[in-house]
C-alpha cells in the first residue's frame, strides 16, 4: 500500500476503498479557526452532544484578530467558552496560526485531522491525513461521528535530487501548481516519495502540502521519517513519533516527478496561483508592498532567514514590508535570540502573530499597488484592495524585493544563509487553555453579532427558479463570500454576509435573488475553489439559492453546498452553458425522484421555460448525501436520522 491507503484503512469505518467511491472515516483530531468556528460550534451545540469525542479538538483564534468592533471579540468569547464547556483546547489570540501552532505543538504521523479551513493539509508534512472541510462536517467529527469522502486518487510526486541555495520549499508547490494548475488535483491525494524528501525538512514539506490546496486536491502527504522524528524531539514530544512510509511494492494511479535541483525561483501572478512565471522574467517590476507570513510561510527557518537577510540592510523606501510571525513560538525564539532587533531596525513592521493581510485583515494595498506575499493565494481583491496586483513568492524572493524595490531573484544577494533547524524549539503552551475537566456548569457567551443561520427544507415537488447570475470558470470563495477587514468579523451573522454574495462578480446579485424570491447560480469549471467557509453556500442559502449548475467544482464547496441542501448540478453537455442567458426560468419537475435517480447515476433534467430546452444534468452523489439532499441539509438529515 502507499501512504494514503495506509492512512486510510487504519481509519476506514465504512465503503470500499475504490477511487470515486465514497468512504467514511473515523477522524482522530479536529481543528476550527474563528472566521469558520463559530458556526462550527453552533452546529456542535444543535447536535446537542455534551463532550467532543475526538482524541484531541484545538479552537484557534487567528483570523478575526483586528477586532475593530466589539465582533470579533464576541465571537471569540463565545467560542471560548464553548469549547470550555464541551472538551475542546482553546487557542488564545496571539498563540499563532492554526494550521502552524497545530504542526508544532499537536499533529501527530498516522493520524487522522480534520480542520475547518481549506488548509489543513499543512498537517500532511507531519505524516498526518489531514483534510480541510466545512464547519458542519467537523462538527459531526467532534461528535464522533465519520468523515465521508469520495476515496481519492493517489498522485505520487517524486523529488529527486535537492534543493539549490536560494530556492524554496515554495518554489517546488509553485513548480508542481505550474504544471497540474489549480483544478489538477481535484479528487486526489499528492503523496510525496524520493530520494529528495529526506532533504526536507517538516516546515518546507508542510509548506509543500498547505498548498496542495491550491490544487484543489483532498490532501497532501510526506511520509514519517527521521527527519519528523528530530522536529518531534525538538518541539519536546518525540513519543508522539511513528513511522509511515510506503510499501515497496505501492502502486500509484498516477506520478510525477520534481527534480528539486532542477527548479528556480517562481512567482505566482495576479490573479491565480497557477499563474506561474520565473521571477528572473518579471525583474523591475517595481514593488509598493511586500508581505511576510502565512500559513505558508512563517516557520522558524523561514523567518531567520528573513531576519539573516535583513540584518544591516534598510527596507527600500517606496515599499511598506510587513511581517507576521506564524506562532507565538516563533515570534518568542526570535524575541529571545535578537533576530526580531534585525528585522525591526530594516524597518519591517511586525505584525501579531495571525493571518492578517493573508485574508485582508488590514495592510489593504494602495490603487493599483504591487503586492508580493509568501502567501497561498492571490485571488482577485481578497488582499482587500480589488485593483492590487498579488504576486506570490518565497520570503527569499519577498526579502531581496523589499530590499530593492523592484522583484528580485534572491540569488542577486551573494551566498544564501544557512539557518539550521533547532534542536530545541521554546515551548511554552500557556495560550492554550484546556477544556474544564467537566463542562456542565461553564456558561456559554453569546454576544449580539451571532445571528441564527438558515437552514434549508425537504425538497418540495417541483423546484422552480431563475438563472440569478452567470459566472465563468474558476470562481474563488472568496468571489461567493468575500472576506476583508469589513466583512470578516460578520462570520456569524448571515443575514447581514448574504448581501455581499457573489458582489465581486455582480454587485446586483444578493438584491436580484431577494427580488427573484431565489432561483440557480450558472457556473464554469471548478466553481467554488479555494476557502472551506460554510458562509459561500449558507449565504446563497439565505438568498433562496436552490442550486448551482456548473461545469464542475471544487471538492470542499460541493460538500458544503449538499450539507445545507443546495444541489451542486453538472451540465452534461457544456454547451448548455453558452445558451443560457440571465433571467431565463427553470424548473425541475419531480424533483426527489430525479435526485434519488441520480444517486443511480441518472441524469437530472431542469427545463427551461424560456426555450423550452431539456437541460441534462447530473448530481455525482452518493445514496447518504441523496438522503441528505432530500432531508434539505446535514442538520435535518442527522435530526431524521436520530429519530
Ligand atoms: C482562507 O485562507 O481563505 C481562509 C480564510 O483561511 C479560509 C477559511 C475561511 O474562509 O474562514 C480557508 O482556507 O478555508
Ligand atoms: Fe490564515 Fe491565510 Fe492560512 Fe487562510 S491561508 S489559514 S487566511 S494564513
Amino acid at each position: 500500500m502507499n501512504i494514503t491507503e495506509k492512512l486510510i484503512k487504519s481509519h476506514l469505518v465504512s465503503g470500499e476503498m475504490v477511487p470515486g467511491k465514497e468512504i467514511a472515516i473515523k477522524i482522530d483530531q479536529t481543528l476550527t479557526q474563528d472566521s469558520t468556528g463559530t458556526m462550527a460550534y453552533l452546529q456542535f451545540e444543535a447536535m446537542g452532544i455534551p463532550r467532543v469525542k475526538t482524541e484531541k479538538s484545538v479552537a484557534y483564534i487567528d483570523h478575526n484578530t483586528l477586532q475593530t468592533g466589539f465582533e470579533n471579540a464576541d465571537d471569540h468569547k463565545y467560542i471560548q467558552t464553548v469549547t470550555k464547556k464541551h472538551g475542546i483546547y482553546f487557542s488564545k489570540p496571539g498563540n499563532g496560526i492554526c494550521h502552524q501552532v497545530h504542526l508544532e505543538r499537536f499533529g501527530k504521523p498516522g493520524k487522522t485531522l480534520l480542520g475547518s479551513d481549506s488548509h489543513t493539509p499543512t498537517g500532511g508534512g507531519i505524516g498526518m491525513l489531514a483534510i480541510g472541510a466545512g464547519g458542519l462536517d467537523v462538527a459531526v467529527a467532534m461528535g464522533g461521528g465519520a468523515y465521508y469522502l469520495a476515496m481519492p486518487q493517489v498522485c505520487r510526486v517524486v523529488l529527486t535530487g535537492k534543493l539549490s541555495p536560494w530556492v524554496t520549499a515554495k518554489d517546488v508547490i509553485l513548480e508542481v501548481l505550474r504544471r497540474l494548475t489549480v483544478k489538477g488535483g481535484v479528487g486526489k491525494v499528492m503523496e510525496y516519495a524520493g530520494e529528495g524528501v529526506k532533504t526536507l525538512s517538516v516546515p518546507q514539506r508542510a509548506t509543500i502540502t498547505n498548498m496542495g490546496a491550491e490544487l484543489g486536491a483532498t490532501t497532501s502527504v510526506f511520509p514519517s521519517d527521521e527527519v519528523t522524528k528530530a522536529f518531534l524531539r525538538a518541539q519536546g514530544r518525540e513519543e508522539d513519533w511513528v513511522e509511515l512510509k510506503a510499501d515497496d511494492d505501492a502502486v500509484y494511479d498516477e506520478e510525477i516527478t520534481i527534480a528539486l535541483d532542477e527548479i528556480e525561483p517562481l512567482v505566482a501572478c495576479p490573479h491565480s496561483p497557477d499563474n506561474i512565471k520565473k521571477v528572473s522574467e518579471l525583474k523591475d517590476l517595481a514593488v509598493d508592498q511586500v508581505a511576510i507570513g502565512s500559513c505558508t510561510n512563517s516557520s522558524y527557518v523561514d523567518m531567520m532567514t528573513v531576519a539573516a537577510l535583513l540584518k544591516g540592510k534598510t527596507v527600500d523606501p517606496n515599499v511598506s514590508l510587513v511581517i507576521a510571525p506564524g506562532s507565538k513560538q516563533v515570534m518568542n525564539m526570535l524575541a529571545a535570540n535578537g533576530a526580531l532587533a534585525d528585522i525591526i531596525s530594516a524597518g519591517a513592521r511586525i505584525l501579531e502573530c495571525g493571518c492578517g493581510p493573508c485574508i485582508g485583515m488590514g495592510q489593504a494595498p494602495a490603487t493599483n499597488a504591487v503586492s508580493l506575499r509568501t502567501v497561498n493565494r492571490n485571488f482577485e481583491g481578497r488582499s482587500g484592495t480589488k485593483s492590487a496586483q498579488v504576486y506570490i513568492v518565497s520570503p527569499e524572493t519577498a526579502v531581496a524585493s523589499a530590499l530593492s524595490g523592484k522583484l528580485t531573484d534572491p540569488h542577486t544577494l551573494g551566498e544564501a544563509p544557512v539557518i539550521e533547524m533547532p534542536e530545541h524549539f521554546l515551548v511554552n503552551d500557556n495560550l492554550v487553555i484546556p477544556p474544564a475537566p467537566e463542562g456542565e456548569c461553564v456558561k456559554v457567551v453569546r454576544g449580539p453579532n451571532i445571528q441564527p443561520f438558515p437552514k434549508n427544507t425537504k425538497v418540495p415537488k417541483e423546484i422552480k427558479g431563475e438563472a440569478l447570475i452567470k459566472v465563468e470558470d474558476n470562481i474563488t470563495t472568496d468571489h461567493i463570500m468575500p472576506s476583508n477587514a469589513k466583512l470578516l468579523p460578520f462570520r456569524s451573522n448571515v443575514p447581514y454576509l448574504a448581501d455581499y454574495c457573489l458582489t465581486p462578480c455582480d454587485p446586483d446579485f444578493p438584491a436580484r435573488a431577494k427580488k427573484a424570491g431565489g432561483g440557480f447560480i450558472i457556473a464554469g469549471q471548478n466553481y467554488g475553489q479555494g476557502s472551506s467557509r460554510e458562509h459561500a453556500a449558507l449565504a446563497p442559502l439565505q438568498l433562496g439559492v436552490k442550486g448551482v449548475i456548473a461545469k464542475s467544482f471544487a471538492r470542499i464547496h460541493m460538500a458544503n453546498l449538499i450539507n445545507n441542501g443546495i444541489l451542486p448540478l453538472v451540465f452534461v453537455n457544456e454547451w448548455d452553458y453558452d445558451n443560457i442567458k440571465l433571467g431565463d426560468e427553470f424548473v425541475i419537475k419531480y424533483a426527489a425522484d430525479q435526485i434519488a435517480g441520480a444517486a443511480q447515476g441518472q441524469s437530472v433534467q431542469v427545463t427551461n421555460l424560456r426555450t423550452g430546452d431539456e437541460i441534462p444534468t447530473r448530481l455525482n452523489i452518493s445514496e447518504r448525501q441523496r438522503d441528505i439532499l432530500l432531508a434539505g441539509g446535514l442538520l435535518n438529515y442527522t435530526k431524521e436520522s436520530a429519530k
